[in-house]
């Protein structure tokens, strides 16, 4: 395969309670639009942007889920495979503040551990704010999560979520292609040992067809 041909593409699933503004911030992300409607997701919604991060063009595929618990049954099946996630809360909402322990889980039993970012959204409220400051960063802490303050009505942070997901995504990516070549270089240490062995001899154009062979390819998803 060419390097051309290779894509880079992440999932991202958005978790939060119903209304903290998930649909709102992919919108904004997405199509560069804000409204003050509320209409509550049904199951799943999916949208795309394409951006570059150390001048590579990354997919960024994001899932936008229900927050309704109504729908946690449907919404759990599209969480498989997502490679970070946003847990979203409400300046506003305490429900939704107190809610991420559970959502970090529900994605974390599907999921596994993956990058996670904490979005605090809604800070154009803050004079509503029904947490602390010092109140969020301590369970953000807990949590192990980096924390980003949103307002995706005045459009302050929203690209820094993504962003901050998408170079988390791209540093485990480099260090599974990292391993990967050096699981490569250390089964090629021990054939040239087996080899060694048996015949002492060490032509400069077998070891090289050999290291060839071992070449990784970049990592793929
Ligand atoms: N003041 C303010 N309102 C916001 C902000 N972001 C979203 N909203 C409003 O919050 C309401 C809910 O937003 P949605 O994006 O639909 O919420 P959701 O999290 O997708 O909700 P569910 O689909 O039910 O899970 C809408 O009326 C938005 O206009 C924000 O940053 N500030
Ligand atoms: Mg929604």
């Amino acid at each position: 395969m060419h390097e051309e041909n290779i894509e880079l593409a992440i999932k991202v699933v958005v978790v939060g309670n119903g209304g903290v503004g998930k649909s709102s911030m992919i919108q904004r992300y997405c199509k560069g639009i804000y409204t003050n409607d509320y209409k509550k997701t049904i199951g799943v919604d999916f949208m795309e942007r394409q951006i570059e991060i150390n001048g590579e063009d990354i997919r960024i595929m994001l899932w936008d889920t229900a927050g309704q618990e109504e729908f946690d049954a449907i919404t759990k099946a599209y969480y498989r495979g997502a490679q970070a996630c946003v847990l979203a809360f409400s300046t506003t909402d305490k429900n939704s503040f107190d809610a991420l322990w559970d959502w970090k889980r529900k994605v974390e039993n599907e999921c596994g551990i993956i990058p996670m970012v904490i979005v605090q959204n809604k800070i154009d409220l803050i004079s509503c704010a029904v947490v602390t400051q010092d109140e969020v960063k301590s369970t953000a802490l807990k949590l192990g999560c980096h924390l980003i303050r949103t307002s995706v009505k005045e459009d302050i942070n929203v690209v820094q979520v993504f962003r901050y997901l998408a170079s988390q995504c791209f540093d485990v990516m480099n260090l599974k292609a990292n391993n990967t070549l050096l699981d490569s270089n250390k089964q090629y240490n021990q054939i040239q040992r087996k080899r060694d062995k048996r015949i002492a001899l060490h032509s400069p154009a077998y070891s090289c067809s050999l290291k060839q062979n071992m070449k990784v390819k970049k990592c793929v998803i």
